[in-house]
């Protein structure tokens, strides 16, 4: 089976692209968690959220597109057509959809707070900014590390992405790269940006095979059903695959930390400050940037 990333295209099993180990076996037993975190970079766990929570969440969220415009209303709504001319949309943030109680019995339920606490080891904060994607049709997420992103507070912060309905190989799920969790040059120069600090753009790079090539390491996906998710911590690169139908791929990703460890001021509060200064006035490109670090 041939999938795309960006420009490339990757034969699932082949040299460039496998598939994801799942962790949901270990769930109960905290230190094995957190040893295939240390080792691997992510976790896969299937059901992690109540699947019927998940469906409820996606259905606020393709009202909320179609009030839009932004869904071909002749199909079923649950299917999240793209309508014609629509695009993908982030709708993250003060976004009122973000804040539904539908979406926020998801991301901030009790029973995921108490894992997340119970694998950090204290209690657990999320950040109140909410990361949620619609993405379009021939859409994808370049390589990155979050941590350019959300770096200013503890770096013993993890990202939650849960799909917002199935994502089959061809809706562009989440992939990994698998080792980039140890890629300690890549680490030491690019994982210590800041976008708002530098100014700098946010992929590492949109071109899957050359990082294979240059640092080794394989992307991995899987496709994911209502109720799973994908946890990862700031130093773990990943992307997603192309959208390559004519839905929309629904999904969020949202913080968790210890409370009692620093936060990022930028994505805690009533009204988070969100990037302030990235796109803003110079830019420079990460192939420059990459040049400067020699990597
Ligand atoms: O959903 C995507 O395409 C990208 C998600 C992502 O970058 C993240 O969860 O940090």
């Amino acid at each position: 089976m041939k999938l795309t990333m960006g420009k490339r295209e990757l034969e699932l099993g082949g040299p460039y692209l496998g598939t994801l180990e799942e962790a949901t076996h270990l769930m109960g037993d905290m230190d094995a968690l957190r040893a295939r975190m240390e080792e691997d970079g992510y976790l896969l766990i299937r059901k992690l959220h109540d699947p019927t929570k998940v469906k409820a969440a996606r259905r606020v969220v393709v009202e909320n597109l179609a009030a839009n415009g932004q869904i071909d209303t002749a199909f079923p709504l649950d299917e999240a057509v793209i309508a014609s001319g629509a695009r993908g949309a982030f709708l993250g943030g003060a976004k009122a959809v973000t804040h539904t109680p539908e979406f926020l019995a998801i991301v901030e339920s009790p029973e995921l707070m108490q894992f997340l606490s119970d694998f950090l080891g204290a209690p657990a904060l999320t950040y109140n900014y909410k990361w949620m994607r619609a993405v379009g049709q021939g859409d994808f997420t370049g390589a990155h590390y979050d941590v350019v992103y959300m770096g200013r507070g503890t770096l013993r912060l993890f990202t939650v992405w849960t799909p917002l309905g199935e994502v089959p190989y061809e809706k562009g799920p989440l992939a990994v790269l698998g080792g980039s969790n140890r890629f300690e040059r890549i680490k030491e120069t690019y994982g210590q940006m800041d976008v708002d600090r530098d100014h700098v753009e946010g992929w590492f790079s949109s071109d899957p095979i050359e990082m294979v090539e240059r640092y080794g390491g394989r992307w991995l996906s899987t496709e994911f059903e209502p109720g799973d998710a994908m946890i990862f911590g700031m130093f773990t690169m990943h992307g997603s695959l192309n959208n390559a139908t004519n839905r929309y791929r629904l999904s969020c990703d949202t913080r968790y930390q210890r409370a009692d460890e620093p936060a990022d001021e930028r994505w805690i509060g009533e009204n988070p400050i969100a990037h302030y200064a990235w796109t803003k006035g110079e830019m420079i490109s990460m192939e420059e940037a990459r040049r400067r670090w020699g990597v």
